[in-house]
């Protein structure tokens, strides 16, 4: 039986990110205003995060949307490379999203590995492909994951797993730092500035990425009602935020702030020119032909 109650959780994994080194990386932001901590590479002990998870009986699932060309372009590369990298050693199942269930790969899994197939429909609209996710994540942890798993991580299907990504990137409400805005100034953030949309804001921390979140099934569940929410919201009013679901990732980030930061090294953009500051390449952006995926 997997399931753990979160009362039950050891204060003792919580206090592993106060003995991060916050030192380790002078040339970087390792820390918030808030005191949550940004993880980069040098500041933690692997061995420790994962004897500590594995003790507190974590388990964690995944999701990730295979719609319609998607499936075919990415999500092999997804699962396989996720096996060879992702929280390795502990309890992990992938809920895999897609309108084509019969054509998702077969991959070989690790013990204590599972997958599970659930069939969605194809909206027509690529931004509601991405947006409706919102929806279908918050019904899933109702349904299914708030019974059985920890954890929860949000992922899109467009990345490819290169090095370890693991239990360190655990916590209650984790958001990612987007890889070409972490060193710009703030006015540069492409947060959503038309004030008849919901995910509307004029100031914020930082600009998160959308490709992943995660935390505990209840602050994932937050989130995602509260973005699926406002989301609907707009549709009733004809607007759509500029970055669709992220636009509104980002205003619920603000007004309810993350306890844990990934690093850029979490999801990196091979194009950026400038790597100095990333050490470990955990997973990188997927090479995109938005020709032939956008179209037809
Ligand atoms: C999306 C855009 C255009 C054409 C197709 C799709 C599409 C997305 C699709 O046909 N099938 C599908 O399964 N998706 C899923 O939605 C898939 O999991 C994909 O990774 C995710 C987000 O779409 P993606 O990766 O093309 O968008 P990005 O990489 O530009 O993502 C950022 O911005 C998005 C909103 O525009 C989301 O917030 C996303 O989380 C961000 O990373
Ligand atoms: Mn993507």
């Amino acid at each position: 039986e997997l399931y753990v109650p979160r009362e039950s959780t050891p204060a003792t994994i919580n206090d592993l990110d106060g003995k991060l080194n916050f030192g380790a990386r002078p040339n970087v932001q390792t820390q918030t205003s808030w005191n949550a901590p940004i993880m980069w590479e040098l500041m933690f002990d692997n061995n420790l995060y994962d004897q500590k998870y594995k003790e507190a009986n974590t388990a964690v699932a995944i999701t990730v949307f295979a719609v319609g060309r998607y499936l075919e372009a990415y999500l092999k590369t997804f699962l396989t490379s996720a096996e060879e990298h992702f929280m390795l050693g502990l309890p992990v199942t992938y809920f895999v999203f897609t309108d084509l269930p019969e054509q998702v790969p077969e991959i070989t899994l690790a013990p204590q590995r599972n997958i599970s197939i659930v069939k969605v429909e194809k909206h027509s609209r690529w931004q509601d492909i991405s947006m409706m996710r919102m929806k279908t994540i918050s019904e899933l942890i109702d349904a299914v994951l708030q019974h059985k798993f920890t954890h929860v991580f949000c992922f899109d299907v467009d990345q490819i797993f290169k090095g370890r990504f693991g239990s360190e990137a655990l916590g209650e409400s984790v958001a990612l730092l987007h890889a070409h805005y972490y060193k710009l100034p703030k006015y540069r953030f492409t947060y959503d500035r038309n004030p008849e949309s919901k995910a509307y804001m004029t100031e914020g921390d930082y600009y998160y990425h959308a490709a992943i979140f995660g935390g505990t099934c209840e602050k994932v569940k937050a989130l995602a009602d509260y973005c699926y929410v406002n989301i609907m919201e707009d549709k009733l009013k004809n607007v759509e935020a500029l970055w669709h679901d992220e636009s509104h990732l980002n205003k619920y980030f603000w007004l309810n702030k993350p306890t844990k930061l990934l690093s850029p090294e979490y999801c990196w953009d091979e194009y950026i020119v400038n790597a100095e500051d990333i050490l470990v390449k955990r997973l990188v952006w997927a090479p995109k032909d938005y020709e032939k995926l956008r179209t037809g």
